[in-house]
C-alpha cells in the first residue's frame, strides 16, 4: 500500500504543477512478496482440493501435494522456485476484484535457472477458476540462455524475444489488453522497463493472439509446466495493477487546494 499511497501523492503533485504523467492513478490488485511475517516457508497451499485457501489466500489449481510449489527464505526476502510437473497455484484479487476491460499488468521479478527447447508458460492471469488462462507468459533455452514469449490464449508461441542469462534477475512486466471482440485481444511483454507501465519501453516480445479472449480476469498464477518443456524460474515480487483514468488537473488542483484549507481550518 505504502506503493500506492507515494504514487497517488506523486501524482496529485504532478497534477498540481500540471505535469502529464500517464501513470497516474495505479490500483493494485495482487501483491505477494513471499516475505515473513505474511508468509513463512513451506508450500503456498498443499490442498489438494481448489478452493482451500493457503498462505496468504493461495489456491491450488492443479495437482496440490505433489511437486507444491513452496516459499523459501521468508525470513530474509522469501521466494518461491517452480520447476516442472506438479502442483500449480493462483491467487484471487485482493476483495474480489475483477477487470473485464481495459489494460491489465503483471509484473514479477524472475530469475531463470534451466529452460527446455520446447518451452512452457509459467506465470499468468485468469478468470479465478482453473481452466481459462489469459497473457501466458513463456521461457525456452535459447543461444546460451533463454527466451521469453507471451500468448493471449492458450496456443503455441511463435515469437520469442532475444536471448536472456541464467541466473541474472529481471523484473518483467506483461500488459493484456481486453478488447471488445473476439481473437483480437493485444499484450506485450517488457523486461526491466523504465516506465511503470511500459509505455515509454520497447516491449521486449509483443503477445501472439491465440486461443480464447479473456472476458474476465481476477487472480494471478503460476504454473509448473510440462516436464519436457518447463523451466526451473525463481519468482518474486509478484503484483498485478490497472491504471484509471487520472483525474483533470484542474478539478486535483481544487481538491489539493480544498485540503489544504481543511488543514488550516484544522489547526485554528
Ligand atoms: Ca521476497
Ligand atoms: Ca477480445
Amino acid at each position: 500500500m505504502k506503493i500506492s499511497l507515494a504514487i497517488i501523492g506523486a501524482a496529485v503533485f504532478a497534477a498540481a504543477c500540471g505535469i502529464q504523467d500517464s501513470h497516474a492513478a495505479i490500483t493494485i490488485l495482487d501483491t505477494a512478496n513471499f516475505n515473513a511475517p505474511t508468509y513463512s516457508d513451506g508450500a503456498l497451499s498443499s490442498s489438494t482440493t481448489t478452493t482451500t485457501p493457503g498462505q496468504d489466500n493461495w489456491l491450488t489449481t492443479s495437482a496440490g501435494g505433489t511437486n507444491n510449489i513452496s516459499v523459501a527464505n521468508s525470513a530474509t526476502n522469501g521466494t518461491v522456485t517452480l520447476t516442472t510437473s506438479g502442483e500449480d497455484v493462483r491467487r484471487p484479487f485482493d476483495g474480489g476484484a475483477s477487470v473485464t476491460s481495459g489494460s491489465i499488468y503483471l509484473e514479477a521479478d524472475i530469475t531463470v535457472n534451466t529452460a527446455q527447447a520446447t518451452g512452457d508458460y509459467f506465470m499468468h492471469l485468469g478468470d479465478g477458476g482453473t481452466s481459462n488462462f489469459n497473457a501466458r507468459t513463456y521461457i525456452n533455452s535459447s543461444g546460451t540462455g533463454f527466451a521469453r514469449a507471451l500468448d493471449t490464449g492458450s496456443g503455441t508461441p511463435t515469437t520469442f524475444g532475444a536471448d536472456l542469462l541464467f541466473g541474472t534477475t529481471y523484473h518483467v512486466l506483461v500488459r493484456y489488453d481486453i478488447i471488445s471482440g473476439l481473437a483480437n485481444d493485444t499484450g506485450a511483454l517488457y523486461i526491466n522497463p523504465t516506465t511503470v507501465d511500459g509505455s515509454g519501453d520497447t516491449p521486449y516480445v509483443n503477445a501472439l493472439n491465440t486461443g480464447v479472449d479473456a472476458t474476465t480476469i481476477s487472480a494471478m498464477y503460476l504454473r509448473q509446466g510440462s516436464a519436457t518443456a518447463a523451466a526451473g524460474v525463481t519468482v518474486d515480487n509478484m503484483d498485478v495493477f490497472v491504471q484509471a483514468a487520472a483525474p483533470e488537473p484542474a478539478s486535483l488542483g481544487l481538491l489539493v487546494v480544498g485540503g489544504v484549507a481543511l488543514l488550516t481550518r484544522r489547526r485554528k
